[in-house]
């Protein structure tokens, strides 16, 4: 059994996905970040960077932080989700380091300045948004002529993927990107994805692209 500590964020619902994905059992314990939870002492002792989301494996007592540590552990526990080839899985390690120290952190600044506080800084809305443009625009180079980032649906797809269905909060057409916007749909309709996303609540319709 796996306790997944979480909320309804991108990073919250890349290892939701993962594990409906895996289609293991798992107990959720959300984390109202709202509402300042993240600072709870005995949440601390399991995630010391007080960020969503945290698993602790009860098969082994492990405890985990950083969506792409989770992602990595979970994918060589159950053996899925991650190429195999030496080559293949180095790229795949590539996009994933490409998604924690890119994709999410920029398409988080874009939704506290473009979506949460559009008025506070034109220096910061103008700069995160089209750090936003540059990142699409890398994904959708990066998708043409594939089906999924690299070789088949893998945790990089699944990392990626939530934040990319904030396009909306982002002010990004989807339209400008084709390769992601097929990309996106592809994903989309997997029920483990729609599954995952809901977790640990349901905060209405997934935004179709
Ligand atoms: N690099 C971390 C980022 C985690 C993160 O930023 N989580 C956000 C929600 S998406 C959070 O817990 N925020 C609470 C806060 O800012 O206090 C990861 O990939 O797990």
């Amino acid at each position: 059994m796996i306790d997944l500590y979480t909320w309804t964020t991108p990073n919250g619902r890349k290892v939701s996905i993962l594990l409906e994905e895996l289609g293991v059992d798992y107990k959720v314990f959300p984390i109202n970040i709202a509402h300042g939870e993240q600072h709870a002492p005995d949440f601390l002792a399991i995630s010391p960077n007080n960020r969503i989301p945290a698993i602790v494996d009860h098969d082994n007592g492990l405890s985990l932080m950083e969506t792409g540590a989770i992602m990595l552990y979970l994918a060589e526990k159950y053996d899925r989700f991650m190429p195999t080839d030496p080559r293949a899985k180095a790229t795949a390690i590539e996009w994933l380091m490409w998604q924690m120290g890119g994709l999410g952190p920029m398409l988080g600044q874009v939704h506290h300045f473009v979506h949460y506080n559009p008025d506070k800084s034109d220096y910061a809305s103008e700069r995160y948004s089209a750090e936003a443009h540059r990142l699409y625009g890398v994904l959708d180079r990066r998708l043409e002529g594939r089906d999924y980032i690299v070789d088949d649906y893998s945790i990089v797809d699944m990392a990626c993927w939530p934040w990319i269905s904030r396009y909306e909060w982002q002010k990004i057409d989807l339209a400008q990107y084709p390769n992601v916007r097929a990309w996106y749909k592809r994903i989309l309709q997997r029920e483990a994805v729609q599954r995952g996303y809901h977790v640990p609540k349901n905060v209405g319709e997934i935004p179709a692209g």
